[in-house]
């Protein structure tokens, strides 16, 4: 097959030269496809299947050990000049990087198929969406983004006939570390990642497409391009309002944006528009509107139960992918938290014994078709995307940072939003639970310098006076056991209710230098578990640990120097002087 686009032809020519595959698949999409695809697998071992009567059409893939998440020191972003790509990522030339990641593509398709992927992020028709092709020797790879993304003919299409599209290559070169980079050139609009199989790193869609290179993209066209799942929160009353949060991997997206409404919130409802990613544009109201690029959900599947997330449960008893879950004795997925079954085999498929570790990988995760989950808003599908009436950000934060507040102003909202800090998880390599700085949630995913993309989020408020409210939440505070404060999942829809409340100004509040903190009672603990000693701890500002949070801050945002955003500075001087002695508790 071909394509009447010549620049994909000639960069197909130009890297069947490179890597010099035996054969050449261009994906068309379509389920036949699909299935073909699934059937080599089973038989070069790439997939299990899983029990078909109670789990039809899900497969489990093992991974290699040493490749089960996202390696942030592989990861580069290449732009002629380094404050470019500012002290917040990984940096080498355009040159540089060519030539190392080049030497290690040099034959390495080798005996292998390269699928051709056109791929969509976004709908079809939205004038939004923007068109990518990802060439990859992986068939893993390949099944996963006809999950993903909408991609074949139906991408290919576009690419036709809009003419420009993100080039991404990747292989799964030989797996090891010394041997892996991705590599992002977001001037070029291309991306080349080699040595991992590991999502982020390998479905370049996702985090290297839709965030890395499509944030920089933002930058110069003046729209969003966010680590944010995006909901609706549909009142008794029929009224739905569409929310964005923006929280670091594993730190509760998918479980959000998934939500279902405890017992005593009867007629509330949790539409999911999208669990990871929201690219915003600002509408002719100047209210934001946001769509989802992606089509499915790669999802950290530890945790996933029908208690947290029956939602999630429900679209995983059929065609799904998962990677480094455990299987039970009658070969059902299994993962730690699940609340049922027990494991037999372990995520690398030896049997399962506790001194090994744990029995499913704590990053292992599932693929599904958005489609297939319960909540899935018909509005995902909508090319306008959907208003935003509030903007979340939030961390994993066992101290400190109260349940919810709400920001000042735009500049406030940005500079919470720059001082996002979280405790590191299990989706990338490395120490997990250290805190660290994760502004916006986009550490990992902003494809240029975080002090221009401050720039850039201070811009809107000169070009809107209708832009949402702006909160911060922390799901995650504990108590001296060790044990969290707030239930979460199905009950954090108390705190979206106080959210909109306040959207709709409405809900009470109470004034502090760090924002709006809502009033006693004024959050339901209505068949809540939860004493009103617990609620105050949760709703207070304790000011000597904000002067300390304060000051870390600030030493993290002076290191992007003369750069930063004086508006910055001026807000959290604001913060700083007030704070003594002024912080009212209830
Ligand atoms: P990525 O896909 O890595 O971006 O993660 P995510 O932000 O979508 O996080 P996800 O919803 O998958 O949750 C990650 C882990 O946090 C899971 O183990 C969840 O069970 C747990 N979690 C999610 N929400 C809550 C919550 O409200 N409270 C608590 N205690 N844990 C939560
Ligand atoms: C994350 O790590 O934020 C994820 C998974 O959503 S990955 O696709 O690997 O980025
Ligand atoms: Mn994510």
């Amino acid at each position: 097959m071909s394509t009447t686009n010549q620049e994909l032809n000639n960069w197909i020519e130009e890297v069947k030269e490179l890597t010099q595959p035996d054969r050449i698949h261009w994906c068309d999409g379509s389920k036949e496809e699909y299935r073909r695809i699934v059937q080599e697998m089973l038989k070069s071992k790439q997939l299990y299947e899983l029990n078909q009567e109670t789990h039809p059409n899900c497969y489990l893939h093992r991974s290699d050990p040493n490749d089960v998440a996202r390696t942030e020191h592989l990861t580069y972003v290449c732009t002629s000049k380094s404050e470019t790509a500012g002290p917040n990522n990984n940096w080498m030339s355009p040159s540089e990087g060519h030539e190392k990641v080049d030497k290690l593509f040099a034959g390495c398709m080798k005996g292998r198929t390269m699928y051709v992927i056109p791929y969509c992020m976004g709908p079809v028709e939205s004038p939004y969406s923007r068109c990518g092709v990802e060439l990859t020797d992986s068939p893993y790879v390949a099944i996963n983004m006809h999950i993903m993304t909408r991609m074949g003919n139906q991408a290919l299409k576009r690419i036709e006939s809009e003419k420009t599209f993100v080039k991404g290559l990747h292989s799964t070169g030989d797996l090891s570390i010394e041997n892996r980079l991705i590599m992002h050139f977001p001037e070029e609009l291309s991306i080349k990642s080699i040595g991992s199989g590991y999502g982020g790193n390998a479905l370049l869609g996702k985090k290297c497409h839709a965030l890395r290179i499509a944030s920089y993209q933002a930058k110069t066209e003046g729209w969003l391009a966010e680590h944010m799942l995006i909901l609706g929160l549909q009142s008794p009353e029929g009224e739905t309002h569409y929310v964005a949060a923006a929280f670091p991997s594993q730190c509760g997206k998918t479980n959000l944006a998934m939500l279902i409404p405890p017992e005593t919130y009867k007629g509330w409802k949790v539409w999911t528009v999208g669990d990871d990613i929201a690219w915003m544009h600002l509408g002719e109201d100047g209210r934001l509107f946001a769509i989802n690029p992606e089509a499915g959900y790669f999802g950290v599947a530890p945790g996933t139960s029908e208690k947290t997330n029956p939602n999630a449960l429900a679209m995983l008893q059929q065609d799904a992918i998962f990677t480094n879950v455990a299987v039970t004795e009658d070969n059902q997925p299994w993962w730690e938290g699940l609340d049922e079954g027990t494991p037999k085999t372990d995520w690398q498929g030896r049997p399962f014994d506790p001194s090994q570790g744990k029995a499913a990988q704590p990053n292992s995760r599932f693929t599904v078709s958005a489609k297939h989950c319960p909540s899935y808003s018909p509005e995902a599908e909508n090319p306008k995307g959907v208003p935003i009436s509030a903007i979340i950000f939030g961390g994993r934060r066992p101290s400190l940072i109260p349940l919810v507040y709400e920001t000042k102003s735009w500049e406030h909202s940005v500079l919470v939003g720059a001082s996002v800090a979280s405790e590191t998880t299990a989706a990338a390599t490395g120490k997990v639970g250290v805190l660290r700085h994760d502004p916006m949630a986009m550490k990992p995913f902003c494809g240029y310098n975080f002090a221009e993309y401050w720039q850039h989020w201070l811009s809107f408020s000169s070009k809107s006076k209708n832009l949402p409210k702006v909160f911060h939440v922390n799901w995650f505070r504990q108590d001296e056991k060790g044990e969290f404060m707030w239930p979460g999942f199905g009950e954090n829809i108390r705190v979206l209710e106080w959210i909109i409340g306040r959207v709709k100004g409405q809900a009470e509040a109470i004034p502090t230098p760090i924002g709006y903190l809502p009033a006693r009672g004024a959050i339901s603990t209505n068949g809540l578990d939860v004493s009103n000693e617990t609620m105050d701890e949760l709703c207070k500002v304790d000011e000597q640990g904000w002067i300390g949070e304060a000051s870390k801050v600030r030493t993290y945002l002076e290191t992007f120097g003369t750069q930063l955003p004086q508006e910055l500075r001026d807000e959290q001087d604001k913060i700083i002087k007030v704070t003594p002695n002024k912080c009212p508790t209830h």
